[in-house]
């Protein structure tokens, strides 16, 4: 309290015994609870280890992980799942630079998130002058999100926040970096202008209402269309216009295909889905309604030969963010604005008079669709041992149809490009993987968050290196008690556990890991349960148990080393040397 910040802040001492005082700490933790928010993903230490035991004093839930990363994908989910920002709390600059690879992903994937740091001296940090944790945190984290603001004044405390909620929320959703200085926490001030200093957020993503021409466009292009197809993307599942869409889908009869986390929206099982006919609904469409769903690399940018090009297809796009149209290719009916007024406004145009999507297209999506899954059928019980992926997924998908309420977790390659096509989900937003980014590592934050904010039992299924980048979570899981069940497909590497040093040194290959690892045994260090499955029976079991138990298990799943392909299904863009292998 030494410093020229405070005493310019603090009332004279002779009134101090008067007079009720607060500080930067319950200024911060007041105006999360007058905003809602009531939980708070970290790691502890200086300057936040006191704000996180005096948070968790007064009732928020404080969970305490092992790294940083972990609890910022953590925050980014719950953001996913609630539509308020999740908020992640960190050290300075090397926790914050481990929460900041979080941040970015909430942000590339439209997630509400607030990282928020305690930071070192702003006159020691200004001049490089070598301060504990020294680090210009603001100037790093705007490039990486949508907006950063930092807190100089107790007094600003509210109004700090909400911008960064604000931020978070409103229009297209991301990341937002919010520095609090550690100064800042100690300053004292009357309590009664602290309380009125707070600000309760009214109305944090107001609804945008489409402009009714969009709406209409969008319709005459709808209406007009041989081979309608509409795409749901994660914008879909995250907006919770849940009625409204199905009313969408099902009114018009169009055939839907969803993106990885949009599955469920719609049963994967509904009549009109299209998920198994990916390749021949983008093929030969003609109108393509994207439904929070951009025209990314996840769908070849909307062109080429996955589109069936050269093709003379019209795109309509639904979605909160203008400058997302004519992205990659022109949107000839663009419909800006959030996605439930949109769907709203375009189902009140969709009467009883409402042409449905041609028989012929609907029927022919139809058989596609039956003939890839009665192919798939068969591998999916096989009983291999070792499991390939087939024989694995297959339990996996049945005990998913069984539990449709449980969250299903996913990262790896095969182990994820694979699950994603074989299990089908029923409930909107039980879903979640690696995103827009393909990134490996959000497992173990993304089960402990969607425990946490749910309530619901979550199965993470994890490719044994995507498990290795947030595995020492597992502890984080057993001391909060989480109903999670973990389980990994060890196939001893990276897409296969097969290579060999092409040097011949004694190095193993740069892919592979060590043969035959028992990571179910790392769980029981911590007091969980630990399983090594063999067979797919014995992996049934295993899975079945942990989810009527609740208790942490993990499940050391053994799959075949050489059933996997290189990079899953996107080894097309993996560059290879023209020179040839050496
Ligand atoms: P996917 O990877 O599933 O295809 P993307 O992350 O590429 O999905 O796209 C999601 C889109 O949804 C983004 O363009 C984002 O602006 C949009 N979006 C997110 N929330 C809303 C909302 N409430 N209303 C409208 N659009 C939204
Ligand atoms: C942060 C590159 C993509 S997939 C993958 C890596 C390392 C692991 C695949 O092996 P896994 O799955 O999980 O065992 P499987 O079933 O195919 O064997 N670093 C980050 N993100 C990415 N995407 C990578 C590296 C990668
Ligand atoms: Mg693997």
């Amino acid at each position: 309290m030494a410093d020229a910040a405070v005493k310019a802040n603090a009332p004279d001492v002779a009134d101090a015994a008067a007079q009720e005082l607060t500080d930067g700490f319950h200024l911060v933790i007041d105006a999360f609870k007058l905003n809602g928010i009531n939980t708070i993903y970290g790691v502890p230490g200086i300057p936040i280890t006191d704000f996180g035991r005096m948070a968790q004093a007064e009732g928020i839930r404080v969970l305490s992980f092992r790294h940083e990363q972990n609890a910022g994908y953590a925050a980014a989910i719950a953001g996913f799942l609630t539509k308020k920002p999740g908020i992640c709390l960190t050290v300075s600059a090397p926790g914050f630079l481990n929460g900041l690879t979080a941040l970015a992903h909430a942000t590339t994937n439209c997630f509400p998130m607030i990282l928020i740091s305690g930071s070192s001296e702003r006159e020691i940090v200004d001049l490089q002058q070598g301060d504990y944790e020294e680090m210009d945190q603001l100037a790093i984290a705007k490039p990486l999100c949508k907006a950063a603001y930092r807190v100089l004044h107790a007094a600003d405390i509210g109004i700090g926040l909400a911008r960064a909620i604000r931020a978070a929320v409103s229009g297209r959703p991301g990341g937002v970096y919010l520095d609090l200085p550690a100064k800042l926490f100690g300053q004292v001030m009357d309590a009664k202008e602290g309380r009125k200093s707070l600000v309760k957020v009214i109305d944090p993503a107001p609804a945008q209402i489409p402009s009714p021409e969009a709406v209409k466009r969008a319709l005459d292009v709808l209406k007009s269309a041989k081979r309608p197809l509409i795409i749901l993307g994660k914008g879909a599942a995250y907006a919770q216009a849940d009625d409204a869409i199905r009313a969408l889908v099902e009114k018009t009869g169009i055939p839907f295909l969803p993106m990885s986390m949009a599955k469920g929206l719609l049963p994967d099982t509904h009549p009109q889905c299209a998920g198994a006919a990916r390749s021949t609904v983008l093929k030969d469409s003609d109108v393509v309604m994207l439904i929070g769903a951009r025209l990314n690399w996840l769908l070849s940018h909307g062109k080429g030969k996955a589109w069936g090009e050269p093709h003379s297809k019209m795109f309509i796009q639904i979605d909160i963010e203008p400058k997302e149209m004519d992205s990659n290719i022109e949107i000839v009916a663009p419909v800006v604005g959030d996605i439930g007024s949109c769907v709203a406004a375009l189902l009140q145009g969709i009467d009883a008079k409402w042409p449905t999507a041609p028989a012929d297209w609907t029927s022919a999506v139809s058989k596609k669709r039956e003939e890839n899954v009665a192919k798939m059928a068969p591998r999916l019980m096989n009983n291999n041992v070792p499991m390939d992926y087939h024989g694995a997924l297959g339990v996996l998908r049945t005990i998913v149809k069984e539990r449709p309420d449980a969250i299903f977790v996913n990262e790896g390659a095969n182990t994820l490009d694979l699950a994603r096509g074989v299990i089908d989900m029923y409930r909107p937003r039980k879903r979640l993987d690696v995103g827009t980014w393909g990134v490996m590592g959000i497992g173990m934050g993304y089960a402990i968050a969607a425990s946490v904010e749910t309530g619901k039992p979550v199965l993470a299924v994890e490719g044994d290196s995507a498990f290795g980048f947030s595995g020492m979570e597992i502890e984080t899981i057993c001391r909060y008690k989480l109903p999670v069940c973990v389980v990994i497909f060890n196939n001893d590497g990276i897409y296969r556990g097969t290579d060999v040093n092409a040097g011949g040194g004694p190095d193993p290959a740069t892919t592979v890991f060590v043969k035959g690892s028992r990571y179910d045994k790392m769980i029981e260090a911590f007091g969980g349960v630990g399983v090594n499955a063999t067979t797919p029976d014995e992996l049934k079991r295993a899975v079945n148990a942990a989810m009527d138990s609740g208790k942490p298990t993990l499940i050391n799943a053994v799959i075949d080393p050489a059933a996997g392909s290189e990079s899953g299904r996107i080894g097309n863009l993996n560059p290879k040397s023209v020179l040839g292998k050496k």
